[in-house]
């Protein structure tokens, strides 16, 4: 009997046990709320992400905010993001409260930005009336308002997972100091995080989307001031990790930071430079540290179905760091490895293409001979995307060992007067002006030009090279570069095919880098330089010998006959002179002290030199750069710059002398140092017999005339000695 009613009891109290537990459990069932929108009708989509902005346009949110509305007009973005801490310094007091007007409506005042925002809490705005700040009584007041705890918006292209973090912080429960956190509907801490979770793990599950990118206001990993978030690490990032989420973004740490996961694909991307910043704080963490600011800024992302870009911009829009990759893009790509892509040669449709427009094959066996890799066509797209005009691509990842092979394009160029999906003169238009300024050199016969792009690291090689083709071909880097190889980007139209070469920087930890310029000299086998452009900065103020070793490198590597088609590239040329020196006294002093050390370099003789000069252009890479009526850039005093440059480069092909071409020869050549070695022999030969034998005779005949101390003849064998 005692037994049974021990059973029921049991059982009772399991019932109980349920019941109670039910209520939380409930919310389980409960999907997070869900946003659709398009993306653009290219596929494409592209976004700011700002944070800790609320400050009522102090500490520079307002100059932040601007840069934002040129940036946003300049991407063409469909949305912004807030990353949290929407209005310091304890939230809203209700949905009355000036502060949303003073700090969002009345700052972000820009056309652009006339977006739909999408914001979460960050802790500060838990220490003020959060369901004010939630309310949507606020979208009455700026119809671009939403702000949720969690939420996902599915943007066709990309899920964005949207995950209320600072619940997750435990201090901010058991030890708040003098502040008061709005609970309300969130506690207890334990169950709210854990259905959270679940949902979270559902929804990312479920995701299709080619991209998965979760946005909170505390950050993964952080090198700033709060710095990882620990509770983040072991309860948040596992599912991420688990569910191949891309990107996790965040604010809290008032600074610009990338930083790439060591064991998963996730990249942590704090944008928390909304307003005051410069915390001075910076602490060595875990994982890849790509990039920190401590200052003010804001974040841009791009995204198609295959490629994803960020850059971080500061208080000035300048861009501090950008960084992209790229996803498989086709089904039929995958059929074929990896391993294949040393023999491939591809080629296609330059302009905003349809994935599934581009023509994949297999190189060995298609007789199309268009056959793109995987990786190529990935590559392939996002160039493509980037693209505001139509031309002809080849790519080859490794040039050395497969020789160029165009074919013929798979359909009719729309560029040539078939209508395509954007207006040919659009699609044209920069592409079509390089052409008819290079179109001199058809003239004379000319029909391929490669300009190779030399110089030391971080001068704007990259960036001069995409300012030439109008897109983004090369990476541009803020800091280092990020790969030793050069790259060869080539645009054809009716016949003439143009080959930019971007090579790495020539000078790393202050000597010239040997290994960079043998591989560029492999890289560069059998293939014929026209021009070479030796980049620098404008606004270096110093030379050192190190420039002269730099143009010393490259006379080894190519003979001094280079330098007679070569020109000097000065990039950032919209710079103010210090010291109130003359725009053009300036220039011309700076050219002239590089000019110096050119022919130091090179070895070329005062008057060697003043008959054949080497001309040098200016060149402004910066988005900021000025443009004229027609949106060309312009130098400060008015000329558009690339077909000035282009115009120069026609001069130095025009003036005669032959172009350089990379033979095994000129590789192999003789090393410098090398050279004379064959005297070698003949210089101990006569060493031996005429000076060394002539010494000793000499030695030896004082020796028998002189008398001989005693401690002389100790130490006689001397004399006797060999030298
Ligand atoms: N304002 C301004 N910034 C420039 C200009 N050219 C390049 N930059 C910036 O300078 C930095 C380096 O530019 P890159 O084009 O990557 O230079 P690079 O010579 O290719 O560098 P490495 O490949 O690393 O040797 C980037 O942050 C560019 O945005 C310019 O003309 N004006
Ligand atoms: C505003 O930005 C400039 C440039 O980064 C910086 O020098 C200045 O300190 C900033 N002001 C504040 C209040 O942070
Ligand atoms: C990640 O790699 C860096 C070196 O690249 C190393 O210093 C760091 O400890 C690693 N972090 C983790 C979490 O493995
Ligand atoms: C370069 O050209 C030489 C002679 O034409 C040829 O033998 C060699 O295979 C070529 N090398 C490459 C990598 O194309
Ligand atoms: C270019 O080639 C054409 C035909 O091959 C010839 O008639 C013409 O004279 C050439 N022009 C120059 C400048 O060499
Ligand atoms: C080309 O040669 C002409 C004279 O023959 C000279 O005036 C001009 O400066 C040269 N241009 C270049 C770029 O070397
Ligand atoms: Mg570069």
């Amino acid at each position: 009997m005692a037994g049974v009613a021990l059973e029921t009891t049991a059982l009772s109290l399991a019932l109980l046990a349920i019941a109670t537990v039910m209520p939380a459990l409930l919310p389980c069932s409960a999907e997070l709320q869900r946003f659709e929108r398009p993306a653009k009708a290219d596929g494409s989509l592209s976004l700011l992400v700002v944070g800790d902005w609320g400050r009522k346009g102090q500490f520079n949110q307002s100059q932040v905010a601007a840069q934002m509305g040129k940036i946003g007009e300049e991407l063409d973005i469909d949305f912004v993001i807030s990353t949290g801490d929407n209005f310091y310094d304890n939230g809203l007091k209700d949905v009355q409260d000036k502060a949303f007007e003073e700090s969002f409506t009345n700052v972000y005042t820009a056309k652009s930005l006339q977006k739909q925002w999408y914001s979460v809490l960050g802790n500060h705005d838990y220490r003020g009336d959060v369901l004010a700040e939630l309310s949507p009584l606020l979208q009455k007041i700026d119809s671009r308002w939403l702000c949720l705890r969690s939420f996902i918006l599915n943007a066709e292209i990309v899920d964005f997972f949207f995950v209320d973090t600072t619940p997750f912080v435990e201090s901010y429960w058991t030890n708040p100091e003098n502040d008061h956190y709005d609970w309300r509907d969130v506690a207890p801490r334990e169950t709210y995080i854990s259905v959270l979770l679940k949902d979270l793990d559902a929804a990312l599950k479920a995701s299709t989307a080619p991209w998965k990118i979760v946005v909170g206001h505390h950050a993964m990993r952080s090198a700033s001031h709060h710095g990882d978030t620990a509770e983040l690490l072991s309860l948040l990032l596992p599912i991420l990790k688990a569910n191949g989420v891309d990107l996790y973004i965040n604010g809290h740490d008032h600074c610009l930071q990338h930083i790439s996961s060591n064991d998963s694909k996730i990249q942590y991307l704090t944008s928390g430079g909304g307003s005051m910043a410069w915390r001075g704080v910076f602490t060595p963490t875990s994982d890849k540290l790509r990039f920190f600011y401590d200052g003010q800024g804001f974040m841009s992302l791009q995204l198609t179905r295959t490629a994803a870009d960020i850059a971080f911009y500061d208080v000035f829009g300048r861009v501090l760091h950008e960084w992209g990759v790229s996803k498989h893009l086709h089904p039929a790509a995958k059929k074929f490895p990896e391993r294949d892509k040393k023999c491939w040669a591809g080629f296609g449709l330059l302009g905003r293409l349809n994935p599934r427009e581009i023509q994949l094959g297999d190189a060995r066996t298609d007789p199309r001979r268009d056959a793109v890799t995987p990786r190529a066509a990935a590559r392939f797209y996002s160039f493509s995307r980037a693209s505001p005009y139509l031309g002809l691509l080849a790519l080859r990842p490794n040039p050395e060992q497969n020789p160029l092979r165009f074919g013929s394009p798979p359909r009719p160029l729309p560029c040539f007067g078939v209508s395509g999906r954007l207006p040919p003169d659009l699609l044209c238009r920069h592409f079509n002006k390089l052409h008819e300024l290079l179109g001199k050199l058809k003239q004379e016969n000319v029909s391929t030009l490669t300009i190779l792009v030399m110089g030391k690291g971080g001068v704007g090689k990259s960036s001069t090279v995409n300012s030439i083709l109008g897109e983004r071909v090369a990476s541009v880097s803020a800091f280092q570069s990020e790969g030793l190889r050069p790259i060869m980007c080539s645009r054809s139209r009716a016949g003439f095919t143009l080959n930019i070469i971007d090579t790495p920087g020539l000078v790393e930890g202050g000597y010239v880098n040997e290994q960079a310029i043998e591989i560029i000299k492999r890289f560069l086998l059998n293939k014929t330089i026209d021009v070479l452009l030796y980049v620098d900065r404008l606004d270096a103020y110093r030379m050192d010998s190190l420039d002269r070793q730099v143009v010393k490198a490259i006379t080894d590597t190519f003979g001094k006959r280079i330098w007679q088609r070569s020109m000097v590239v000065l990039t950032h040329a919209q710079l103010s002179p210090p010291d109130g020196l003359n725009y053009d006294d300036f220039f011309a002093k700076r050219s002239e002290a590089l000019m110096r050390y050119v022919r130091l370099g090179a070895r070329i003789r005062k008057q060697e030199f003043q008959e054949s000069s080497i001309p040098v252009v200016l060149v402004e890479n910066s988005g900021r750069c000025k443009t004229n009526s027609g949106g060309e850039k312009i130098l400060p005093d008015g000329t558009p710059w690339i077909p000035n440059l282009v115009e120069v480069i026609t001069t130095v092909i025009a003036n005669g002398s032959k172009p350089i071409t990379v033979d095994q020869k000129l590789i192999e050549g003789p090393n410098p140092n090398d050279r004379g070695k064959f005297f070698v022999p003949l210089i101990l030969a006569f060493q031996y017999f005429v000076v060394v034998k002539g010494i000793q005779r000499a030695i030896k005949q004082d020796i028998k005339n002189e008398p001989k101390p005693l401690w002389e003849l100790r130490d006689k064998g001397l004399a006797n000695r060999k030298f």
